[in-house]
């Protein structure tokens, strides 16, 4: 399996199940108010709701996706809104750099805005072909596959924009600002 070993960063084991990790519980979500917003350095802010968000164009990626404590799971298919689709209706402006990404229950974590808008970067309400279950972030969760997956915020609700970076939930409890897997940017001092 060389092809495989070569797609597993350094320190990973893959797994095949899908282990479900967060912080807290999963949360009760109402679609009929449920809005995702881009505020900050922008030209104009912006809220979708449910229903205007379903009618955004759409992609599936298939990628693999690292998390920290050190399973790696490979060729998940993701289904849902590229996250460059909602930066570029509200405009970002020259000055922004950094997003801090909002979830339910105040449940932050931090990227720089070229990490936002690579590809494959998902707004993601649909893996492996069924809508995403609850433990997994549904309604909607950020899929950022080439970043420890604590970037990927689940149950997520808006992107906010910012020139200087702030660290969000687990980046500011010891974990890297940017947490590339195949640098092994796990802690904040590696
Ligand atoms: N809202 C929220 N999103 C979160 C987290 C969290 O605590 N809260 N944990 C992150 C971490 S550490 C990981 S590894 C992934 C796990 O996603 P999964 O449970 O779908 O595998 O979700 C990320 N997204
Ligand atoms: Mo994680």
């Amino acid at each position: 399996m060389r092809e495989e070993r070569a797609r597993i960063p350094p320190g990973q084991v893959v797994t095949r199940k899908w282990p479900v990790l967060h912080h807290g519980d999963v949360p009760r979500v109402d679609l009929a108010t449920w809005t995702f917003r881009v505020w900050g350095l922008v030209e104009e802010p912006r809220t979708w709701t449910w229903e205007e968000f379903q009618a955004l164009p759409r992609e599936r990626v298939r990628v693999d996706i690292h998390c920290v404590t050190r399973w790696s799971r490979l060729d998940t298919e993701f289904e849902g809104v590229p996250a460059r689709v909602l930066l570029d209706a509200a405009g970002a402006l020259p000055e922004a750099r950094h997003v801090l990404v909002h979830a339910e229950a105040g449940f932050t974590t931090n990227l720089p805005l070229e990490d936002l808008l690579r590809e494959n970067v998902l707004l993601a309400d649909r893996a492996d072909g069924e809508p995403l279950t609850p433990e997994h972030g549904w309604p909607l969760r950020l899929v950022v596959p080439h970043l420890y997956f604590w970037k990927s915020a689940k149950w997520v609700r808006g992107f906010e924009l910012l020139h200087e970076e702030r660290l969000g939930f687990w980046e500011r409890n010891g974990y890297h600002r940017r947490g590339d897997p195949w640098k092994q940017e796990r802690y904040w001092d590696d």
